[in-house]
């Protein structure tokens, strides 16, 4: 009776110190910032117990049944080949434990799958090695850049103390709105990369000549960083994702601004294209001048 107390109170100590580890440690999952990493989390945690739970239960009756059965305290071994009922047990038990955890799993699958009526609409492409993002539909249509690992040289050559998001840092963030319904949809120019943001429960394929499409609704305001998860060349490591979360107000600034800075450089552009298309016509006119004269 004692030894079980002991037993009991140990099992508690360590699963107490295992779930106050869990909680913000760095081999947990980040903190979840969407509705659909929260999901993910508490399965994540659920199937975690269920594991514990049968590892305890497995492991308990097999030493027990080792310890107690032993040869040595002179105990005689059941002889039987065949048991109906051990079988159904020990098949319809499992059986119940996997339709338990399908049944949540399968519909945050369903829910992750479901990109209808978004408030805005963002083209990630991929690229060796860098992401490509084209705001397609909602506030900021038309917004379109490169987003590019920003890590310096020398912190990759070790020549330099590593920073605090070293190979997790771009030069442009991709900008979105708290609270607003984000659809993204992916695709790649050269090879299969793919679009991983772990806090916001997102991770899929970029394709190359394949669209597909994901979603995100952000919580909280913030910065939530990802990596290419798909094994895409030499550089691989090196085109992480960063998202950064604003409040309404602060993105409706921020796509304004950024819109103002695309018109200002398509009309430079189109100054420059013009010079250079009146310059070129009136080379062309001398030319035939010149030719003409010269007939
Ligand atoms: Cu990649």
């Amino acid at each position: 009776m004692r030894n079980k107390s002991v037993a009991t109170l140990i099992g508690m100590s360590v699963l107490a110190l295992y779930s106050s580890m869990a909680v913000g440690s760095k081999y947990n999952f980040p903190e979840p910032q969407s509705t659909i990493a929260q999901d993910i989390y508490d399965q994540h945690i659920a199937l975690l117990w269920i594991c514990l739970a049968i590892f305890i239960g497995v492991f308990g009756v097999m030493f027990y049944s080792v310890l107690k059965h032993r040869k040595s305290l002179g105990y005689k071994a059941a002889n039987f080949h065949h048991s109906t009922t051990v079988e159904v047990i020990w098949t319809v038990i499992p059986c119940l434990i996997l339709i338990a955890m399908a049944l949540p799993a399968t519909k945050t699958v369903i829910a992750m799958k479901d990109t209808s009526s978004p408030d805005m609409t963002i083209k990630a492409t991929g690229y060796q090695w860098m992401w490509g993002y084209d705001y397609l539909q909602g506030e900021g249509e038309g917004i379109s850049f490169f987003s590019k690992l920003s890590t310096p040289r020398a912190q990759l050559e070790n020549k330099e103390p590593k920073g605090e998001n070293y190979l997790l840092e771009v030069d442009n963030n991709l900008v979105v709105p708290v609270g607003k319904k984000v659809r993204i949809i992916l695709t790649a120019n050269d090879v299969i990369h793919a679009w991983w943001v772990p806090a916001l429960g997102v991770k899929q394929d970029a394709i190359p000549g394949f669209i597909r499409d994901v979603w995100f609704t952000a919580d909280n305001p913030g910065i939530y960083r990802g990596q290419c998860a798909e094994l895409c060349g030499k550089d691989h490591g090196y085109m992480p994702i960063v998202v950064e979360v604003l409040d309404e107000e602060s993105y409706a600034k921020w796509a304004a601004g950024k819109l103002a800075g695309v018109s200002n450089s398509v009309v430079s552009l189109a100054a420059v294209s013009t010079d250079v298309v009146s310059s070129g016509a009136e080379q062309a006119i001398d030319a035939i001048e010149e030719n003409l004269d010269n007939n």
